[in-house]
């Protein structure tokens, strides 16, 4: 009788490597603001992000354009810093993107940006501008 219940064995190992991938594929919240061009989290300024590739790929090296804006719109001399992570994976990028210039616009080229799985991914944008310091906090669906 006691054969009758290996099947317990693979059936329990499936639940739990069900259980652990839907644990990497959990959904983000669903009231997060996907838009790429809003106020910092303090408010001190407008900032807008147009990455080099659209639809942002993933596993594919690429750029991004930052533009800082002051409240009215206007652009600033800002240094930023780009940075990134999976909130959900406990992981950033895979890449540590730097600054490279600035396009005829004065946005500034983030090149290095690399996303290595899909999924909900959070961008910061460290901001050292003429209003102080900031940052921008984007969300993206890949
Ligand atoms: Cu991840």
């Amino acid at each position: 009788m006691q054969i009758n219940k290996l099947w317990l064995i693979p059936a329990a190992l499936l639940i739990a490597g069900g259980i652990a991938f839907a644990a990497t594929r959990s959904t983000p919240p669903a009231d997060l603001d996907y838009s790429l061009s809003h106020r910092s989290d303090g408010g001190l300024y407008q900032v807008t992000l147009v990455p080099s590739i659209d639809p942002v790929p993933v596993g594919k090296m690429h750029a991004w354009l930052v533009e800082v804006a002051d409240s009215n719109g206007q652009p600033v001399e800002a240094e930023i810093v780009m940075d990134g992570g999976m909130p959900q994976h406990g992981h950033g990028l895979p890449t540590v993107p730097q600054v490279t210039g600035k396009d005829h616009h004065g946005r500034h080229i983030v090149g290095g940006m690399r996303f290595n799985m899909p999924g909900w991914w959070v961008l910061n944008v460290d901001i050292d501008g003429s209003a102080g310091a900031d940052t921008a906090t984007f969300n993206l669906a890949l």
